[in-house]
Parts: C-alpha cells; sequence; structure tokens
C-alpha cells in the first residue's frame, strides 16, 4: 500500500500523517510538528473515512439535485438579494477547517466581488482575543512562537489551556523535554484541574477570569524588583509607565490566589530568562479575553522575554487551518493577507490585484453579532461554510431560532445531518480530509500539504471549486477561474508580493519558487527566522506596546459554568464521533461538579443534573470530582441534537462577548443546578442505528454497533415495545425479565440466534458493565445469561476506556497497579496501555496517584 503524505486534520499541532486508501494511519516521521507521533484523534482517523452518514449530493429542500440546479439557485438567490437589500445583506459564515484555498476564494467573493466584510468564521470563537491583542501589541497579528521554544524553555505557564487533551503531541514534546531537563518547570494557570495539571510542578487554580491580576501583579512585582529589561524597552517598546501604573492598581489576590501562591510564581517567572507563556480559549474565551492576552504580552515585553530561543508568548491555535484563515484575512474586520480594511492604500492595492468592481470598506458582522442580525432579519441569504454554530455558538437555541428566519440559507458540509444543515435550504457536499487537496498552516506558521489519498466521493466537490462555481454564476467568471488549488495558493502568494510595499510580518517570498505539489512542510517568513530577534515590531514607529489593562470585577455566583473539550472528540463530532474506539473514552455528556457542590444539591455519582441559564437547559451526568473548583462546572461541548436529546451545553451559554474582540465568553457565566429525577435510568446496546425520544438520551458508536445512556419522565406501558421502536429491532425474540422488588427491567432481543439488542432500565443510574453488555452485541450468548450484564467469569470487566489505542479499561488497569505496577513504564508492560500514541499518559499517570492517594480518589 502506497501512502500519501498529508496532515491531521484536527488540531493547530498540525501533524504530518502518512495515510493509505485502505485506511492506513501513520505518524510522519519527517515532518517537523510531531516526528513521527500522533495522538488518539489522529491515529484513529482510518475509522472516520468511511461514507456513512456523508452528503454526498446537492439537496434542495431535502430532495438531491445535480450541481447545475444547485449552484445555480444559490447565485441567484445571492443576486437577488445583493440587487435587492444591498451587499451587506448577505453572509458567509466559514471556517478554521477550511484550506487555505478555500478561506482565500471565499474572502475574495465576500469582500471584493460581493463588496461587503460580512464574512466571519468559528475563529471568532476561538482565536479572535489572540489577534486583537497580538495588533494592539506588535501592529500585526503575530505568533512569534515555535514549537522548539517549548523545548528550550526553563519555564512553561500554561494559561487556560489543556494541552494534554488539545494538543497532546505538543504536550508529550514538552513532557518529553521535561523528562530529559528535569529542572525545567511548568505552572499550569487554570480554574480546574485538568490531565495537562497532571505534568506541572504547580497548579495555579485561579478564579474564572482572574488572570489579569495574577498578570498584572506580575508586572507590578517585575517593575518592584527591578526586574524588568529597562535596555529592550527604552529601544524597543512603548507604554511602560502607564501599563506599569495600572497593573499596580490591581488587586494581585482577585487572582483568586493566595499570596504565597503568587510570591512563589513571581519569584519563579522574575528568575527565569526562557519563559514561555502558552495561552488558549481559557484567555481568550473571555469577557476581558483581548485584556488577558495583553496582561500576558505586556510581561513578556517588559522583560524582553520575547525573540530569542526558549522565551516568548505563544497562542496556539486549535483549528487545522485556523493560522491559515488569518492569513488570508478571513475574519470580519480583517482584508486579505495581513492587510488593512480600515486603510485606502490596503484596500485599493487589494482591489487592483483582483481586478474586482469593488471592495468592502467596513468591517462587516461578527460571528454573534451576525447571528442576531440573522434574528432580526437582516440577513437575506446566508452560507455556512464547514463549521456547524446551531452547536458552537453560545445561546445555541436562539441562533438556530435565528437560522431559520433567514430567508435562504445554504450549508457546505462533508455530513448530510448535522444540526445546522438541518435548518438549510440547500446542502452542497464537499469533499472532505483524504479527499482534498490543498494547504493548512499551523501554531507555528508552518504551512504543509494536505493530500488527497480517496477518491471523491459521490459527487462531492472540494470548497474552493463550489465557491468559485457560485461566483462564476454570479457573473465574476475571469476572477474565479481556478482549475487546482495550485492556482489559488500561487495568486495568494502573489498578493503578497504585489503588496510588499506595505511593512507587515506577513512574508510568502520563500512560498514563491516552491513547488506545489513536493511542497515539504515550510515555515514562514522562514524556517528558523524568528519574529522579533531584532526588536523590530510593525507599528508605525518600530516599537511594540504595552497596554494598559483593568483587572475585572470579578462576579459572585453561586454557580458558573465553564467549558470545553474531551481527549478523544472534536467539537460537534461528526468526524471523531464515527469512532467506537475514540467514543468509548468518555461516552456520554457530563458535568464536572466539585463533592462540596454535589452535597449541596443532593447530586450522588451517577445522578443527571439540570443545568440551566437565562437561555436555555442541559442535562448532564454528574461527574462528582475534586478536580472541579468549588462553585465551578465543567462540562464538553461536544454533544449536539444529533447525538442526545438535552446534553447540547451551549444552550446554556451566554451570547456575552469581549468588547474588543467580539468573542463570546464561553468558559464562565452563571447557571443554577438541580438534580434531575426522572422515573428510570437506561442503558441499551444495539446492532442497528437507535433513535431515542427519552428526555436524556446520549448515543454513542460502539465496537458492536450503538450504545445509548438515557432517561425517562414517563415509565412505558409496554417496555418491549418501547425498546423495539428507539433500537429499531423490528424482528426478533424478546426476552424480558423484570424486578418488582428493585424496578429493574432487563431486555434481549435475539435475531438468528445472535443478541441484537440488550436493555436495562432501573429507577436508579443502571451498574451494569457497559464494555460487558456492549461486547455481547452480535454473539450468541444465552438471552438470560446476558441479561446479567455482567462479563462472563472468564472475561473481567475492562471499565470504561482509558487507552482507546489498545482498548485498555479503568477496572484492567486499576487491577495492574494492585498487582504492583507502580509507574508509567510496568503499566505499558502489562496491559500496552499508554505505549502507542500516548495521549492516555496523563490519566494513566493520574490512576497511579489515585492509587496511592486513595484518600483523593473521586
Ligand atoms: N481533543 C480535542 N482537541 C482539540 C479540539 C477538540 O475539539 N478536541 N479543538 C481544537 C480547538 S478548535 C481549540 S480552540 C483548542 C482549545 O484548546 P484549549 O483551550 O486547551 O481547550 P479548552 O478545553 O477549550 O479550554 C482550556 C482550559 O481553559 C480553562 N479555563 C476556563 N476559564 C478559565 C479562566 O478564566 N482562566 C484560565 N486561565 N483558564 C480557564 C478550562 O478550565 C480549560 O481547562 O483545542 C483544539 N484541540
Ligand atoms: N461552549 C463552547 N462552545 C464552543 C467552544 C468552547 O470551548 N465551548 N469552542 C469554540 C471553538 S474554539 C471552536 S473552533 C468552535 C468549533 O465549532 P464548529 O466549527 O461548529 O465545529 P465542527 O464540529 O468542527 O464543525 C465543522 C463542520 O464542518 C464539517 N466539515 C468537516 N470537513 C469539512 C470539509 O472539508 N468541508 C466542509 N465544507 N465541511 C467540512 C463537519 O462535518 C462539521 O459539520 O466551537 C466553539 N464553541
Ligand atoms: S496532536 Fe493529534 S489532533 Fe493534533 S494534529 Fe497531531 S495527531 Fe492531529
Ligand atoms: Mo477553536
Amino acid at each position: 500500500m502506497s501512502l500519501t503524505r498529508t496532515t491531521c486534520p484536527y488540531c493547530g499541532v498540525g501533524c504530518g500523517v502518512l495515510a493509505g486508501a485502505d485506511g492506513t494511519i501513520k505518524g510522519d516521521p519527517d515532518h517537523p510538528a510531531n516526528f513521527g507521533r500522533l495522538c488518539s484523534k489522529g491515529a484513529a482517523l482510518g475509522e472516520t473515512i468511511d461514507l456513512d452518514g456523508r452528503l454526498l449530493h446537492p439537496k434542495i429542500g431535502g430532495q438531491a439535485t445535480d450541481w447545475d440546479t444547485a449552484l445555480d439557485l444559490v447565485a441567484r438567490k445571492f443576486s437577488e438579494a445583493i440587487a435587492e437589500y444591498g451587499p451587506d445583506s448577505v453572509a458567509f459564515y466559514a471556517s478554521g477547517q477550511l484550506l487555505t484555498e478555500d478561506y482565500y476564494v471565499a474572502n475574495k467573493l465576500m469582500k471584493g466581488f460581493i463588496g461587503s466584510a460580512n464574512i466571519d468564521t468559528n475563529s471568532r470563537l476561538c482565536m479572535a482575543s489572540s489577534v486583537a491583542g497580538h495588533k494592539r501589541a506588535f501592529g500585526t497579528d503575530t505568533v512569534p512562537g515555535t514549537f522548539e521554544d517549548l523545548e528550550k524553555a526553563d519555564l512553561i505557564v500554561l494559561v487556560g489551556s489543556n494541552l494534554a487533551w488539545c494538543h497532546p503531541v505538543l504536550y508529550q514534546r514538552i513532557a518529553a523535554a521535561k523528562e530529559a531537563r528535569p529542572n525545567m518547570r511548568v505552572v499550569n494557570v487554570d480554574p480546574r484541574r485538568t490531565a495537562t495539571t497532571d505534568l506541572a510542578d504547580t497548579h495555579l487554580q485561579v478564579a474564572p477570569d482572574g488572570d489579569i491580576a495574577l498578570f498584572n501583579g506580575l508586572l507590578a512585582h517585575l517593575a518592584d524588583v527591578g526586574a524588568l529589561d529597562q535596555d529592550f524597552v527604552a529601544n524597543h517598546v512603548n507604554g511602560l509607565e502607564e501599563t506599569v501604573q495600572a497593573a499596580k492598581a490591581s488587586l494581585a489576590t482577585a487572582s483568586g490566589l493566595t499570596s504565597l501562591e503568587l510570591a512563589e510564581f513571581y519569584a519563579l517567572w522574575a528568575g527565569t530568562q526562557k519563559v514561555v507563556t502558552v495561552y488558549s480559549q481559557g484567555v481568550n474565551q473571555s469577557r476581558c479575553g483581548t485584556d488577558k492576552v495583553n496582561a500576558i504580552l505586556n510581561c513578556h515585553l517588559a522583560t524582553g522575554r520575547i525573540g530569542t530561543p526558549g522565551c516568548g508568548p505563544f497562542s496556539v491555535t486549535g483549528q487545522p487551518n485556523a493560522m491559515g484563515g488569518r492569513e488570508v484575512g478571513g475574519l470580519a474586520n480583517m482584508l486579505a493577507n495581513h492587510l488593512e480594511l480600515g486603510d485606502p492604500a490596503h484596500r485599493d492595492a487589494v482591489q487592483g490585484f483582483w481586478q474586482s468592481p469593488t471592495i468592502c470598506t467596513q468591517p462587516g458582522l461578527k460571528a454573534v453579532d451576525l447571528f442576531d442580525a440573522c434574528a432580526k432579519g437582516r440577513i437575506k441569504a446566508l452560507w455556512v461554510m464547514s463549521t456547524n454554530p446551531a452547536v458552537s455558538l453560545p445561546d445555541a437555541d436562539g441562533v438556530a431560532a435565528a437560522i431559520s428566519k433567514v430567508p435562504f440559507v445554504v450549508t457546505s458540509d462533508i455530513m448530510e445531518k448535522t444540526d445546522t444543515n438541518n435548518l438549510a435550504h440547500v446542502l452542497l457536499p464537499a469533499t472532505g480530509w483524504g479527499e482534498k487537496d490543498g494547504t493548512v498552516t499551523n501554531s507555528e506558521r508552518r504551512i504543509s500539504r494536505q493530500r488527497a489519498f480517496l477518491p471523491a466521493p459521490g459527487a462531492a466537490r472540494p470548497d474552493w471549486k463550489i465557491v468559485s462555481d457560485v461566483a462564476t454564476r454570479m457573473g465574476f467568471a475571469a476572477a474565479f477561474a481556478y482549475q487546482k488549488p495550485a492556482e489559488i495558493f500561487a495568486e495568494y502568494v502573489a498578493l503578497d508580493a504585489a503588496t510588499s510595499q506595505f511593512p507587515r510580518d506577513l512574508d510568502l517570498s520563500i512560498f514563491a519558487d516552491k513547488d506545489y505539489v513536493e511542497l515539504i512542510p515550510t515555515q514562514w517568513p522562514a524556517n528558523n527566522r524568528r519574529f522579533f530577534a531584532d526588536g523590530q515590531f510593525f507599528h508605525p514607529d518600530g516599537k511594540a506596546r504595552m497596554i494598559p489593562v483593568a483587572a475585572p470585577a470579578l462576579t459572585q455566583t453561586r454557580f458558573s459554568l465553564n467549558t470545553g473539550r474531551n481527549r478523544d472528540q472534536w467539537h460537534t463530532m461528526t468526524r471523531s464521533g464515527k469512532s467506537a474506539r475514540l467514543g468509548a473514552h468518555l461516552a456520554e455528556p457530563y458535568v464536572e461538579i466539585h463533592p462540596d457542590d454535589a452535597a449541596a444539591i443532593g447530586a450522588k455519582p451517577g445522578d443527571l443534573i439540570a443545568v440551566e441559564s437565562l437561555y436555555g437547559l442541559t442535562i448532564l451526568r454528574a461527574l462528582i470530582t475534586p478536580r472541579a473548583a468549588p462553585g465551578q462546572f465543567f462540562a464538553p461541548m461536544h454533544w449536539t441534537r444529533q447525538r442526545s436529546s438535552s446534553g447540547l451545553v451551549n444552550c446554556v451559554t451566554a451570547p456575552v462577548t469581549d468588547p474588543v474582540s467580539g468573542q463570546p465568553a464561553l468558559k464562565s457565566g452563571p447557571v443554577t443546578a438541580q438534580v434531575h429525577r426522572p422515573k428510570w435510568f437506561g442503558f441499551l446496546a444495539c446492532a442497528a442505528a437507535p433513535a431515542p425520544q427519552t428526555t436524556y438520551a446520549a448515543v454513542a458508536r460502539t465496537q458492536t454497533g450503538w450504545q445509548v445512556e438515557m432517561a425517562g419522565d414517563r415509565r412505558p406501558s409496554d417496555w418491549e415495545a418501547e425498546v423495539r421502536a428507539l433500537s429499531g429491532v423490528a424482528e426478533g425474540t424478546a426476552s424480558l425479565h423484570t424486578d418488582l422488588a428493585t424496578g429493574t427491567v432487563r431486555l434481549a432481543f435475539t435475531e438468528g440466534g445472535l443478541i441484537s439488542a440488550l436493555f436495562f432500565a432501573s429507577p436508579s443510574p443502571v451498574v451494569v458493565s457497559r464494555s460487558a453488555v456492549i461486547g455481547m452485541i452480535g454473539t450468541d450468548i444465552a438471552a438470560s445469561a446476558a441479561l446479567a450484564g455482567r462479563p462472563p467469569a472468564d472475561m473481567p470487566d475492562a471499565g470504561a476506556t482509558v487507552c482507546a489505542c489498545f482498548n485498555v479499561g479503568r477496572n484492567t488497569l486499576l487491577g495492574a497497579i494492585s498487582q504492583g505496577a507502580g509507574s508509567l513504564a510496568a503499566l505499558g508492560a502489562v496491559t500496552y496501555a499508554g505505549t502507542n500514541c500516548g495521549s492516555c499518559k496523563p490519566e494513566l499517570r493520574s490512576l497511579l496517584a489515585e492509587a496511592k492517594l486513595p484518600m483523593a480518589a473521586e
């Protein structure tokens, strides 16, 4: 099998992958992001490339149609809206998961040919505060760091980043560097304990949004102890005095940390030259996200800890092409190629280069405002590309209602049924990872190729082609006559050359003579060229700016909801949700609750919790753990209306945004909580796709089909009929076992001698071995034995999956630990856990720690 050299489509680490059409997936040993490593999601890519659930033909009103009909309709509807209501009556909502070529073309169409800047992207929910903070400090949106800096640093401060789960290969690089140089220090700033915290020497459990107080306090301390780099500041930085003054006005303890914790951290920072501060959504997704970014940048600028190896601020990007989207200007307040929308000379240059009839002159609507405009009827035609806003935006039900108000909605996606597609008039089938060609830019500005190794399925087409075809039908054929992505990339590089008179960071000249087909991963402006090494920044005077920022007053609410990610799922699960291995890690939507809070609301492990805000309600499984801070819940963002009946956390989050960046504050907001007491709890494992209708239901793939965790508010009078309906088991013999004393119900369905579905219900959370029950589906085990819900005597209960690569469960691991496997290496030797991709190592460490400290266990 010949393998194709491509790039992982998930996170911003941008790992190189060797992939084959048979589903073979290997880490690319030559890719400088990962040197052959892959995390659990990357390693499972082969399980996500099947065509199950794919959108294979254009659809209008749910009916399959041909491309010409669909494209004509889209072009006509957009043209009509523009003619009648003006260019700002239409909008694109795009994604950091588009390739650079797709993104460039969509941005060009909207800004240069339609003449509106109403193209915003899910990067507004992700990187907007970092973009705004960088621009304020540096004059450009520059990420100066490289992955190697993390290996060279003596102190790494991870702020609002769960790197172990969200950038696992980068985390592994740090873990390896720390092992090689035990003096390296890692500090984790996060209101909750995460898998990342387990690597850290110090966990600073800040109050939600306590980061500005923390870093203002650091700046004040650095000034007080004479730790500023006066020479660097005098030559290269403006704004020191007023910024230090503002910092001193902050009360560092408003960070929620003790004076001792602060003193230790400040002394460590002041005493270490090589500091890298890595930050992510705990910083960006906040009502003061931009100020948080500048509070961090201020400390690096004031000490000259920027522009040298092993040093500097490092905003890690989330999506595979979040950085590429920023480069091509895919946000509503940018132009293209890091040029300024507000600068007439820049606009003229871009318009001249594009030879376009018009160019937008005003910033367009930012994501939250864009959907607000939809709700108000101001948007007449909307095109959503490669993102799922009905799930991922705050106030998701409000957003779904807003999309429903738009007279014409078109989506481009690889999947047919998504929460957003279900609201669209026209669906356009895009080719997905493995089928499409183009480039992506990772967190360290490295441009890599994604290459096709599979044929385009059905009628699917690449996104750049779909956009170009619509542009052509809108009357712009000459400017969108691309035949292949290489031509688009070449134009993007040429636009950079044609605007080189405007000083800025983006410099693509290194790509001018590179062969696109053979392009090897390459950083801009050039491999190994370091931004700010010469102390030159991009404000007109060449200096950087420190920005005075004030710590916000911390709002006191009884409970606040923090949201984020799981190790083995990607966003709205349209792809990662296909893999049974990945689904086994955390198979239902949960809420982390501190034991004291659980006691206060009367919640026990396994209970369901109704979490509610002004915007809506979500019902989640209680995960009671001291990892959560008191008063603060954490819930994953992944569950959708497709995968759950009430597990969508963005139904509860508020559309509150940062005033500078417009990024929503998805990490904290007031909620109430109470135990939801259903009439029954249930667990179903079955071979065919289930369609549960109960108050609580969470659907996941398993090795043998599907599983559903569920709960109902009405006790069915006919259990057999109920379970047949929800599991789609029409045929087959049912064996029913009810126990009136305990109120439990057990049902097994057998077809052709094989178990096709197993169902367990009880008035309290169901205790059966999930892995054992799932393992019985499709086997010829006797129904009576299957109904025990226990593994057969000769097959121990593995417990919930920890290691996705070798399918090693929690119970197996605890067993091995109790037999004396007291280290990562020993666990690996006995169970193989952690010996392939290594993504579960943080959890293995915490199991080892738990076993040593039984009192600290959940
Ligand atoms: N497995 C997996 N990996 C992914 C993704 C995925 O869906 N799944 N998505 C990718 C994308 S697009 C992104 S943007 C990244 C996100 O990567 P991360 O930002 O690392 O992930 P999150 O879980 O969103 O949030 C990080 C942490 O911020 C903390 N936090 C919350 N509030 C605060 C606060 O006020 N201050 C501080 N200091 N911390 C706070 C949370 O407790 C959480 O642990 O992950 C990327 N990688
Ligand atoms: N509560 C809460 N909400 C959040 C966050 C959070 O931390 N908490 N994080 C936010 C962040 S940082 C992000 S980045 C967003 C992510 O949120 P989304 O972008 O909405 O999530 P995805 O599931 O990645 O959506 C990608 C869509 O594109 C489709 N797709 C995949 N490949 C292709 C392709 O090649 N072409 C096309 N046309 N479509 C394709 C997928 O099937 C899927 O429907 O969520 C945000 N929302
Ligand atoms: S760390 Fe994992 S998800 Fe991220 S690019 Fe690498 S393999 Fe893909
Ligand atoms: Mo993101």
